[in-house]
């Protein structure tokens, strides 16, 4: 029996726990231990980490896996400010996900309270919506909103404020104070059936039609969307989720084919900065563009960053409301599948021959292809595989050359150090799964202490550090545009032992210096159960380029 039952703090908690919310990523504090009390008897989940950026990257990536938000729970000032950082990547993923942040009673405002702090202003330029609960009695439709704002529409994060005194007073009538049902959910933009048949008779007088979508539809969910919607309207279907764009490794030589395309759909995506901004040459002249996007203030410009004349038509929607309409639509049409399809696809999945048998050519160090091949065994013979990949040029190459159905990357934000955060809510979120995170070892430093985490929470995953002793995106970058006797800063402690680091804190650790040791430590390291780490010693390369006639060893982008 609570305590206090009818604590703003318990409004709060029996919100959340009413929408299936029942998992929090949190860091403690003064200003949020009402709500650890509310909890325990609102039988909510409290996994605690170590530093606040994890637990909003946790939140992400739980977003991302179960398309529903994340709850990251942190206190006031400090611990807010430490979890900004991690909103940026949840924003521009568009990854659905709450960040509650503790905060300095509202009766003390504005005469230097405790952590006093402009929060809701600090977390807007990352978030959807920020704002600040006023009072115990509207604190659970405050939670309504932020839920719904977070998943509805473009998904992304939504910040709450909870001010002490919010959390502490007591309501009188509690059950008037618990939102309904519906306001957890906004109202669904639908294509209009006219807007959706036009879409489908421009795609299918096109000769070289693609559909491009954002980072919403990069999960498993959205690839089985993305594969209904490319079968029944008969055009490529390509979702973009890296911030090299059109140049992702992971996408093959795709630059190629959108170069060529006569009709690009833009399904929630924007024709930005990974685009080109939908310029010559990276899209034809003679191309023509169709912008659905469920926000209006995008779509417009959208259009103006494409040019009006390009754009044939347009339409406010939800993507995925979207999706299932136009396959509705379709279902008595029959499109012809051509070999402009086919060329999309091969474009996407081409690789390198050469990458087949690359191997290192220093002795003492491993290709990145050779622990691609390695790991991927690993992802095929897993029943739920699941990979993270992070990181600077080593991350670059994990997207190329491994893929698992369900893929979670630090993505367009291009922000370092989201990974063993992801691996861990993924092991949450997924206990059977097998989670390999393939990052750099200075990404890896970012939230090594979270093994801590791991370990407490047993939560088992495996970290494949590539241990070029060095911050490499940013040391080539020295190299190729100030020259090799113009590098500086960029070096890491030759080698350094983060497998021990692991073990320390009650993890599994593995040393790997030659690519035959690999096969058998990854083995090892997936059957501890334990959070493990696989430390491998690689060569300094520039992030693959992979183009038709790239070398293997890839080349500077
Ligand atoms: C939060 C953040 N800080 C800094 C950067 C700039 N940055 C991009 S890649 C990189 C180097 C990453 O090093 P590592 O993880 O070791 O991978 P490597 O490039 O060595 O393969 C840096 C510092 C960034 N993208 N994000």
């Amino acid at each position: 029996m609570a305590a206090h039952p009818h604590r703003g703090a318990d409004i709060l908690v029996h919100a959340l726990s009413r929408v299936g919310a029942w998992q929090l990523f949190s860091l403690s504090g003064n200003q949020i231990m009402p709500v650890y009390d509310a909890a325990l008897d609102a039988g909510l989940t409290i996994t605690h980490v170590r530093h606040e950026g994890a637990a909003v990257h946790m939140a992400d990536a739980w977003g991302r896996l179960t398309g529903e938000p994340g709850i990251a729970l942190l206190t006031g000032g400090p611990g807010h400010a430490n979890g900004i950082g991690a909103l940026y990547t949840a924003l521009v993923s568009e990854s659905p996900l709450v960040m509650l942040s503790g905060h300095a009673p509202l009766n003390q405002l504005g005469r230097g309270a405790f952590q006093e702090m402009a929060q809701a202003d600090m977390a807007a330029p990352v978030t959807k919506a920020s704002f600040t609960a006023r009072s115990s009695e509207t604190l659970g439709d405050d939670i309504a909103r932020a839920i719904r704002v977070a998943r509805s529409g473009r998904p992304g994060p939504v910040h709450l404020s909870l001010p002490f005194d919010v959390l502490e007073n007591v309501v009188k009538e509690p059950l008037q104070c618990m939102p309904a049902d519906d306001d957890f959910y906004a109202a669904e933009q639908a294509i209009p059936d006219a807007a959706a048949e036009a879409v489908l008779d421009y795609i299918q007088k096109a000769q070289r039609p693609l559909i491009i979508t954002g980072p919403m539809l990069a999960s498993s969910r959205g690839q089985n969307l993305r594969d209904q919607l490319a079968h029944a309207a008969c055009a490529p279907v390509l979702c973009m989720e890296s911030p090299r764009g059109i140049n992702d490794p992971a996408l093959g030589v795709v630059g190629d084919v959108i170069a060529e395309a006569d009709l690009v759909v833009m399904l929630g995506k924007q024709p930005d900065y990974t685009l080109r901004f939908g310029q010559t040459p990276a899209v034809s002249k003679e191309c023509r563009f169709i912008v659905i996007d469920p926000d209006i203030n995008l779509l417009r410009r959208s259009i103006t960053t494409l040019g009006r004349e390009r754009v044939l038509m347009s339409s406010v929607a939800d993507v995925r409301s979207a999706i299932q309409t136009l396959i509705e639509t379709v279902k008595n049409k029959c499109f012809k599948s051509n070999t402009w399809n086919q060329s999309v696809v091969d474009a996407m999945a081409y690789r390198p021959d050469a990458w087949k048998t690359a191997s290192a050519a220093q002795t003492g160090t491993v290709h990145a292809l050779e622990i691609g091949r390695a790991v991927q065994k690993i992802l095929d013979d897993a029943d739920d595989p699941i990979l993270v990949a992070d990181g600077g040029e080593f991350g670059q190459w994990a997207q190329a050359c491994m893929h698992a159905p369900t893929r979670l990357i630090n993505g367009p934000a291009g922000s370092i150090g989201s990974a063993i955060p992801f691996a861990m809510a993924a092991s949450v979120a997924r206990p059977n799964a097998t989670v390999l995170a393939v990052l750099g070892d200075g990404t890896f430093g970012f939230h090594m202490a979270e093994f801590d985490t791991a370990v407490r929470h047993h939560l088992p995953f495996v970290a494949v550090v590539g241990n070029d002793s060095c911050w490499n995106a940013e040391y080539q970058i020295q190299l190729r545009t100030y020259g090799k006797d113009r590098t500086v800063g960029c070096e890491l402690q030759p080698g350094a032992a983060y497998e021990k680091v692991v073990e320390a804190l009650g993890g599994h650790g593995e040393r790997i210096t030659r690519a035959a040791d690999l096969p058998a430590a990854l083995d090892r390291a997936v059957k501890s159960k334990l959070p493990a780490c696989v430390n491998v010693m690689i060569e300094r390369m520039p992030a693959p380029t992979v183009s038709r006639n790239a070398a293997a060893s890839g080349g500077a982008h």
